[in-house]
């Protein structure tokens, strides 16, 4: 892991893979298929795709249950743990409808209702995460969404991960659907033989789940298109460099193109962090996958003053920052663009990922300058209540047909000015 100071720093390398032309349009295609002939279309690119062949792709409730044999009981109350935890930080989350009287009469009012379905993908392979499964159906459930389904890549061996089918079953997730990548989406959006269309699709994938995402977008509503997993640490002398090095490679371990990044005014910690760094790697499993991820997107950035430092975070705006520092909360203030903030020496990142509770997938590649993690929100709508009163129609009916004629619109000034019949 270079350490660079700030002339140095190139502007981290865009991460995302938007895909090819190619392969959008074999994402149109098989989209089309799918809407076009479902289950069978579906069950044909899963054999291609996947390499296996499955008479239907439903998981049955001995699937459920081979899950739950397959897996220690310990693990599963801390599943539960888990759950619980993610559910008690979403709950405050929950908006409530309001409604405002005037003293003419008039109520005025936002009204929340939830998304009838919601379509959750979960990726097939290493990145088959429960944790994921629990971050992205908990607030829909907690905004009232009545319907939720999962889709997942089945392996060559037509399973889905146990650790997935256990997480959907504490939550009470029955529709669990054994398709990936477009064809997945697809379903979900259109709808086939098995899967019910859903209004809203969310959860991460490759880059052909992303493209087909952004396919589908305005049929039916998408979250974010997620990028490779960031993490960013604020440090300065108080912090423990195997602590630091422990934290930037847990987020590296996820993907060659993962990005961890120090920053800090402290030379020692930077050079402490750097061989750190290089003596934990030899120890990981996934080593290669996170040697990769820090000698192409990782940075070790030291910085003259503090400001300096805090100036740079924000520039950045990391998916996740962790803060090490004497008084972490002074520097709260000053931290504008994160998606989620860690703070002090116990705050490790997986706390946030697996158990404390908000929402683990957040804004990735500078996109915490304008969006949020997922939450609540997410899964609800608004809707305006309008109630004017004779009163208040008596007295501002003038004005709206003025501005309905500056804007050349006659009957709509008209059908203001019919009602004046009411007070004649
Ligand atoms: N750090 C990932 C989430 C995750 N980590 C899942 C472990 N499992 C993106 O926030
Ligand atoms: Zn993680």
């Amino acid at each position: 892991m270079k350490i660079v100071n700030q002339n140095e720093r190139a502007s981290l390398r865009r991460r995302v893979d938007q895909g090819t032309e190619d392969q959008r349009k074999s994402v149109q295609s098989i989209i089309e298929d799918v809407k076009n002939d479902g289950d069978q279309a579906v069950l044909r690119y899963t054999e291609q795709f996947d390499r296996v062949s499955l008479p239907d792709y439903k998981v049955t409730t001995e699937e459920f249950e081979q899950a739950y044999d397959s897996l220690d009981g310990e693990f599963v109350t801390i599943l539960e743990e888990a759950a619980a935890n993610i559910r008690a930080f979403h709950e405050k989350q929950l908006s409530t409808s309001w409604f405002d009287t005037s003293p003419d009469g008039t109520i005025l009012g936002q009204k929340i209702t939830p998304i009838d379905a919601v379509g959750v993908y979960v990726p097939g392979g290493t990145a088959a995460y429960p944790s994921s499964v629990f971050m992205n159906v908990i607030p829909a459930q907690v905004a009232g969404v009545e319907r939720i389904a999962m889709v997942t890549p089945p392996g060559s061996d037509g399973s889905v991960p146990a650790g997935v089918l256990i997480a959907a079953h504490i939550l009470g997730i029955q529709d669990v659907y054994k398709v990936g990548g477009a064809q997945a989406i697809a379903a979900l959006a259109y709808g086939t033989e098995t899967v019910p269309a859903v209004d809203k699709i969310t959860g991460p994938g490759n880059v052909y789940v992303a493209l087909a995402k952004r396919e589908v977008f305005g049929d039916v509503d998408i979250d974010m298109i997620a990028g490779p997993s960031e993490i960013a640490i604020l440090a300065d002398e108080t912090a423990r460099a195997n602590e630091v090095a422990a934290d930037l490679l847990s987020q590296a371990e996820h993907d060659a193109r993962s990005s961890s990044v120090l920053v800090t005014t402290s030379r020692e910690l930077a050079e402490g962090v750097q061989l750190e760094v290089q003596e934990q790697l030899k120890e990981l499993p996934r080593q290669d996958i996170a040697r990769q991820s820090v000698e192409d997107y990782g940075m070790i950035l030291l910085c003259e003053t503090w400001d300096e430092a805090v100036d740079t975070i924000n520039e950045i705006a990391p998916e996740h920052l962790e803060v090490i520092t004497e008084d972490p909360f002074q520097h709260l203030a000053k931290i504008k663009h994160a998606g989620a903030i860690f703070l002090g020496p116990y705050s490790s990142e997986p706390v946030g990922d697996y158990f404390a509770g908000p929402n683990h997938v957040l804004p990735t590649n500078g996109t915490a300058r304008f969006s949020s993690p997922l939450n609540v929100d997410d899964f609800v709508k608004k809707s305006s209540v309008i109630s004017y009163s004779q009163q208040a129609l008596q007295q501002n009916g003038d004005k709206i047909a003025r501005f309905a004629r500056l804007e050349g619109l006659e009957a709509h000034a008209r059908a203001v000015e019919t009602r004046k019949e009411r007070w004649k």
